[in-house]
């Protein structure tokens, strides 16, 4: 008997690195199981990593309910092998977190002709056919990114540049803010609204410059790599708009190894995406500016949805889950300290 424990647990250890998850063991399932298949983004992030907690322990334990997550490390072909594999195992429905938004018409077809529902969560898909999926649940990317401009906009209102040799002449034309930006994934919908909402706002003030877009990938390595190649160059930021938390970590590590001051009283603002725990930690200690929430843990909000399609009720097409951002005076230790991600 403990031979086939020892076997078990190898075959779930294998299951496990080769990122696929499964809520009870591999047994066939009764027939009222309800399969669902899980496509997830990868494990790229903090944010990330929570994302797939809250909807792995939603699921956890429900007799209901069978779960099998595969994660795609990032790669939409991955995502792709995926959910034909979901289709070939007969599943009751899949649900993707797509790594980028085009490429999808073909195989989100192919599962429409199996018959099978499609939720789409957390990033959207570029497809005009909205009878592809059932719901698209997740961010309001374009609002966290306006939240963003929004505070820029009153720390940065009306600065003007005064001449140092006569302090009284205070010159009217207004000091540049020169902002450097992080990106994404190029191509995932966190990263073309969080970029939309910073371009439309440089396009409306004029003394605002992005003084180049480095491509992090979401990434905390991939930030520190570019971040640090473009120390060596440019040094004269004021603000770094970085579209998720590990990827300002990554900055973080660059600047002070450039000896480059950041936060409340440091040279550069820092704006970030997610608003994690260790963020929140950075923020109310006075090292990042603003944090603006992109909540993962919609879990419970996915599983509703599931169940009001399986009572034959309609469900929206689109879900936004609630989100807000926080400065260091919107935060206390024991706020930061009750954050569950
Ligand atoms: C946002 C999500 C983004 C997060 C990143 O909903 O798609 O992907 O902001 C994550 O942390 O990598």
């Amino acid at each position: 008997m403990k031979r086939f424990f020892s076997i078990l647990l190898t075959i779930s250890l294998v299951l496990g690195l080769a990122g696929c998850y499964r809520t009870q063991p591999t047994e066939p399932t009764e027939d009222d199981t309800f399969v669902i298949g899980f496509s997830q983004v990868g494990s790229e992030s903090d944010w990330r990593i929570a994302n797939t907690k809250s909807m792995t322990e939603t699921f956890d334990g429900d007799p209901d309910y069978e779960f099998i997550m595969e994660n795609a490390r990032q790669k939409q072909e991955n995502q792709f092998a995926s959910v034909r594999r979901f289709i070939l195992d007969g599943v009751d429905l899949i649900i993707i977190a797509p790594t980028v938004e085009d490429g999808w018409l073909t195989v989100l077809t192919e599962i429409h002709d199996a018959n099978i529902p499609v939720i789409i969560i957390d990033r959207s898909v570029a497809v005009w056919d909205e009878n592809l999926y059932l719901a698209n649940i997740g961010s309001d990317f374009m609002s966290q990114g306006q939240l963003a401009v929004q505070w820029l906009e009153k720390q940065t209102f009306g600065e003007t540049e005064t001449d140092e040799t006569d302090p009284a002449s205070t010159d009217s034309a207004e000091t540049t803010v020169k902002i450097l930006h992080l990106q994404g994934t190029i191509g995932a919908t966190a990263q073309i609204k969080r970029t939309q909402a910073l371009e439309e706002a440089v396009e409306s003030h004029e003394n605002w410059e992005i003084t180049s877009q480095l491509y992090g990938d979401f990434t905390e390595a991939k930030a520190y790599e570019v971040m640090t190649e473009y120390l060596k160059e440019n040094t004269d930021i004021d603000v770094l708009y970085s579209e998720n938390d590990n990827m300002t970590f990554g900055a973080m590590r660059a600047l002070d190894e450039a000896g480059i001051t950041y936060g409340k009283d440091g040279q550069v603002k820092i704006i970030t995406f997610d608003a994690t725990k260790e963020a929140l930690q950075y923020c109310l200690d006075g090292k990042i500016d603003l944090c603006v929430e992109c909540n993962p843990m919609f879990g419970p909000q996915v599983k509703e949805l599931i169940e009001k399609y399986r009572n034959g009720e309609t469900i929206p097409k689109h879900v936004h889950v609630d989100e807000s951002a926080y400065t260091a005076d919107d935060l206390t230790q024991e706020f930061v300290d009750a954050r569950p991600y």
